[in-house]
């Protein structure tokens, strides 16, 4: 059977590789539910200094809840200092619908204020019916999604830095004719 396009690899393949040497973090992370919200800081910074990162080069900044998220994120994105920021949070469904609100408003915010900024922010809120799927998620049975958000801010700084060098060493377009 022939080889697909895919399996040739002909293509240019542009990825961010999973090492955050020479690279500057903030992570804002949100103090309602921080018995979990800490376990999950725990997580990122685990993943920074396993990735290479300089521990002292990383700034944690506290915010009231996951709905101050954005406007933190935004602030720290706009500023030019960081590759990348990592967002923090635990939102448990309670009685109210203020559950859905806070969720809503945190991860719209934060998606939007990483498209206008350019910088690449990742989601490690935590949007869980109850504390034990909380427990799971901030390091027992599901993994620990501070951990995962790491690296994910850590990929994507990569991969913008990749896309940036890949498009200046682009052919002009007088040459590719
Ligand atoms: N903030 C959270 O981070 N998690 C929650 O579960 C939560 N609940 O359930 O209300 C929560 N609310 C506070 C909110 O994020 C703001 O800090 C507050 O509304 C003030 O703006």
């Amino acid at each position: 059977m022939s080889q697909t396009n895919n399996e040739k690899k002909k293509y240019r393949e542009i990825t961010g590789e999973l090492t955050a040497e020479g690279l500057r973090f903030a992570v804002v992370s949100s103090r309602f539910n921080s018995f979990i919200t800490e376990r999950l800081l725990d997580g990122a910074l685990d993943a920074l200094e396993r990735a290479g990162a300089a521990l002292d080069g990383v700034d944690v900044v506290r915010v009231p809840g996951a709905l101050e998220l954005p406007i933190a994120a935004k602030h720290l994105a706009e500023s030019g200092r960081y590759n990348a920021v990592i967002c923090l949070g635990t939102v448990i469904r309670g009685e109210t619908t203020h559950f859905e609100h806070v969720c809503n408003e945190a991860s719209k915010g934060i998606a939007a204020v990483s498209l206008a900024s350019g910088v690449p922010i990742s989601f490690g809120v935590l949007t869980v019916e109850n504390l034990e799927q909380a427990v799971d998620r901030a390091g027992l049975k599901s993994g620990n999604k501070g951990f995962e958000a790491a690296m994910t801010a850590i990929e994507m700084a990569n991969l913008l830095k990749k896309i940036h060098a890949s498009r200046s060493a682009a052919p002009s377009k007088r040459s590719r004719r």
